[in-house]
């Protein structure tokens, strides 16, 4: 293959030597990953840090971090002759496997809980055209039946459970360290089914090992309260939380971030759906970030801590995971209050106005 141009992006060509990719995996891309990292410019202090950043994985080619690992799980599978994807999905994992499946002439069949995505995501992967399944249960019901399903049919599964998915997302931890020039004292994340701070931790760890860095950065995961596995100890029968994305009582990828928490001396904890959506509301109004609730939790977590005093200064890390327009429903019934109906006249503006 001749030499990308400079205006070639993506994971495969930009974190090639640090992926498991050989001569015969296709160099395919959507734009994914070299996310902007955004300096804080109000919460940080009310966090108790001296610097916060934001990684704004949002601007992925469908609005979330999953396209960095969908890109390596897809190109994996068609190495391996696939013509087929298959995932469960609370609904950027859908939204970003029907995008890579168009883009390659897949085919893809998403399992999702009904009634349970969010409407930006649940558009996507009809407007990508995959074949989508509404199952009557929820996230964790919907990735046992595909776990099945894909020992039985010759379709390949593209959940974070496929390993090649986790070695995709972990780049966005070198990038964070070549942004930076180190790791971060803290990482904060939501946590769902636990891929992506897997992913990360493994990220972080190669970093340190390679020069790229030289701390390790402590991980803090966050779960909503109602969706909290992690933070009880045993899984959740029936998660509920605003926060859908995040809705999984079982992670799959339960030991790594077990084992990622532990390692870097982390912690796993709860937010209540009140909290996710006061930072929610705050991102939105306060740094001009409007991402969905799930990845809002990570920042209701350092705020909390901040408040509380437990947090002693130092440079964190949020990942917003996904873009807010993929719940506008969220959104509209937060602050449709908010919108005044007027007359289209001068008079009637500003008597809507107050002025
Ligand atoms: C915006 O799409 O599980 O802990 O099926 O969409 O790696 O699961 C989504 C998860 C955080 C949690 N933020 O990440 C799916 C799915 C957003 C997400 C998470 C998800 P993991």
């Amino acid at each position: 293959m001749r030499n990308p141009s400079p205006q070639v992006r993506g994971v495969l060509h930009r974190w090639g030597n640090v992926l498991p990719l050989t001569e015969s995996t296709p160099r395919i891309s959507l734009g994914e990953g070299d996310t902007p990292l955004v300096r804080s410019s109000a919460l940080e202090r009310e966090c108790g840090l001296d610097e916060l950043w934001f990684k704004l994985e949002s601007c992925n080619p469908t609005g979330s971090f999953k396209d960095r690992g969908m890109v390596v799980a897809v190109a994996k599978a068609m190495e391996s002759g696939a013509r087929a994807i298959m995932c469960a999905s609370t609904g950027n994992t859908s939204a970003s496997a029907a995008a890579y499946a168009a883009h390659c002439g897949l085919d893809c069949f998403v399992l999702v809980p009904g009634g349970r995505v969010a409407a930006g995501k649940m558009a996507q992967a009809m407007a990508y055209g995959s074949r989508i399944i509404e199952v009557e249960g929820n996230f964790d019901d919907a990735l046992n039946a595909a776990r099945e399903l894909t020992a039985k049919h010759p379709v390949a599964l593209v959940n974070s459970v496929n390993p090649f998915r986790i070695q995709g997302q972990k780049t966005a931890a070198y990038e964070i360290c070549e942004s930076l020039g180190e790791a971060p004292d803290i990482l904060a994340i939501p946590v769902g089914n636990a891929g992506n701070i897997t992913a990360y931790w493994k990220g972080f760890g190669e970093c340190a090992e390679t020069g790229r860095a030289t701390l390790h950065p402590r991980m803090f995961g966050f779960q909503a309260a109602g969706a909290a596995p992690l933070v009880i100890g045993k899984p959740v029968a029936e998660p509920e939380t605003v926060a859908t994305a995040i809705r999984i009582g079982n992670p799959a990828s339960w030991a790594g971030a077990i084992g990622a928490r532990d390692e870097s001396q982390g912690l796993i904890e709860a937010v209540t759906d009140e909290e996710i959506l006061e930072a929610y509301r705050l991102l939105a109004r306060k740094e001009g970030l409007f991402v969905e609730p799930a990845s809002a939790a990570s920042v209701a977590g350092l705020l909390k801590h901040g408040r509380a005093g437990t947090m002693r200064g130092g440079r964190a890390v949020a990942i917003l995971t996904g873009n807010g327009l993929k719940d506008p429903d969220t959104a509209v019934s937060q602050y449709r209050p908010d919108v005044t109906r007027a007359s289209a006249t001068l008079e009637g503006v500003e008597r809507a106005l107050g002025w």
